[in-house]
Formats: C-alpha cells, structure tokens, sequence
C-alpha cells in the first residue's frame, strides 16, 4: 500500500477501501481490493441491467468516402461558426435521427409491465464517451431540432464537460437511443450492449482505407466504416433494425441528402 510521509499508517483510501470489502488488509495472492465507485460502478449497474435484454445484433459496412470529401467542404465554416472540430460524429448523430424519425420504434423503451411500447418525442442520442474517469453516456438533447453543426456544438460542449468531469446528472437524464465510436482506438465489428430503458444502440469501428469494387466492376479505393447494431429483441425484429441501418447509411454514403431533410 502507499504510506503517506512521515507515517506508518497505511493510505487512509486503501484502509478505507480494505474495511468496506470486509478485510483488514489484501492478502495472499491479491494483488490489491478496489471499490467500485463513480462512474465505474455505475457501469457495474447500467451493464447488469442490460444482461436482462435479449440482444439482437446486426452489422454492416458504410462507404465514408463521400462524407469525407463533404466534411473537408464544411471544415471552414464550422470553424467561423466556433465549431474548431468538426468530426464524423455529428453526421453520424444526424443521420440517426433521420431515421429514427422513420423507425421510431428505435426511440422507444418497453413497459414489460404492462406490455406496451413508448415511443419517445425527443430524439435525444446519448454518446459513448471515453474519459479519465471511465466511460461516460451522456446524451444530445432533441437531436431532430437541431442542425449538424448544432449537434456538432453540443458534442463538444458535452466532450470538454465529461473531460472535466463536470458533467451533471440532467445531461444522463432522458437518452433514447445511443451511439458509441470505438473507432477512435481501432476495431471493425463489436457487440454493443442496450443501456435500459432504451431498445437500441450502434457502435461504430474505424474508417479504414480498402479496396472495393466500383458500378463498373472496377477496384476502387473506399473508406469503409462499418457498424454494429444491437437491438432488444423483445421490441425490434430483425428487419426493422436493417431497414433503419440502412436509411442511416443512405444519409452518410449520399451526405447530400442532408440537405433535402429540412432539418
Ligand atoms: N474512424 C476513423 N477516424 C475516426 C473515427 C473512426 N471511427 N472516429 C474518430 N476519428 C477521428 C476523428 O475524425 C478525429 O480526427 P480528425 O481531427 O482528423 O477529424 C480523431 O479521430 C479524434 O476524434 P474525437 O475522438 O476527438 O472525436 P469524435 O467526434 O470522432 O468522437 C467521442 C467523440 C466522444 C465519441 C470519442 O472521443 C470517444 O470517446 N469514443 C469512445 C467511445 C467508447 O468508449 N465506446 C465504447 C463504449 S463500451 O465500453
């Protein structure tokens, strides 16, 4: 254990946590006890809850190279608008709210209870997000209101906020539907897991630069992210989820569309 200067007493947080687990002291062949607490015990929680879900995963792949070219075209303004960073995230989030305005289902959580479905007005996306203190979901407020780049401000502000660790319990609060980038460490495929009282959530893996073949059978150099859907079985069936998946990927592979959302 560590032992602050000028005492032989051990670090009142290892006693503390050492007496809270029912042990005067880690022994044997326990390296160290610790307590869950903050935002990792409250993953401890949120993830036994989901284990109640019967998830139903689907997967698919999305050409990004469109909205590649289509971000670089809005870098500038988004930065006179004090957006500094404009990610793929809020596209992303935008396009999910798109959908979900088609697929509302995705927006709704279940009432076992009482067998009822309750679709949701707001379309409130919480976002997976990596801190120093562990992964955090908060969410974007009213999604289908807002335009990318006021998503994009959102995203940010809530960003700086989870970095500090000054995010408050309204910005939890009241997330219908959720998205999470593991791509911003690698991966391709993943199997996210339902944060109740929500019915569905997507992980995204990284965009990776791969040969593919164009309309006229030509090898053509695509930037291929592909995505990860998980579903609660009980509410969604499995063509509900693919026909949203792919009203989510028309949006990001034909970001001009965007535009025609009146949003
Ligand atoms: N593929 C390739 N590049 C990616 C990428 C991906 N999937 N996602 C992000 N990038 C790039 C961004 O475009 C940015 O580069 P540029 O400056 O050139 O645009 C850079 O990586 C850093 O992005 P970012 O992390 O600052 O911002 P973001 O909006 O893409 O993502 C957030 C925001 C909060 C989703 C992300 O930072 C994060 O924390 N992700 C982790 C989510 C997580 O932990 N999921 C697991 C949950 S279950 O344990």
């Amino acid at each position: 254990g560590q032992v602050p200067p000028g005492t032989n007493k051990p670090h009142p947080t290892l006693r503390q946590e050492a007496q809270e687990v029912g042990n005067s002291k880690p022994t044997g062949d326990v390296l160290r006890v610790e307590v869950l607490k903050g935002v990792r015990k409250a993953m401890m929680k949120s993830m036994t809850e989901a284990l109640k879900i019967p998830h139903f995963a689907y997967s698919d792949e999305i050409d990004m190279t469109n909205l590649i070219a289509f971000r670089d075209q809005l870098k500038d303004i988004a930065s006179q608008r004090g957006i500094s960073k404009l990610t793929f995230m809020p596209f992303c989030i935008k396009a999910a709210s798109l959908a979900l305005s088609k697929y509302s289902i995705l927006n709704s959580s279940l009432d076992a209870a009482n067998e009822s479905v309750i679709y949701k007005a707001p379309h409130n996306i919480s976002i997976a997000m990596d801190t120093p203190q562990g992964l955090v979901v908060p969410n974007i407020k009213h999604c289908e209101r807002k335009t990318i780049l006021e998503i994009a401000k959102d995203l940010a502000d809530l960003m700086e906020k989870a970095k500090k660790g000054s995010l408050r319990p309204e910005d939890f609060a009241d997330g219908t539907f959720s998205l999470s980038n593991i791509g911003i460490i690698g991966g391709t495929y993943t199997h996210p897991c339902i944060m109740t009282p929500q019915v569905a959530i997507g992980a995204m893996g990284r965009t990776k630069p791969v040969p593919r073949f164009g309309s006229n059978g030509e090898i053509i150099k695509a930037h291929i992210m592909n995505v990860s859907w998980s579903a609660d079985h009980r509410v969604i069936d499995g063509v509900t989820m693919a026909s949203f998946s792919n009203e989510w990927k028309k949006y990001l592979e034909n970001p001009a569309l965007f535009i025609l959302s009146n949003e």
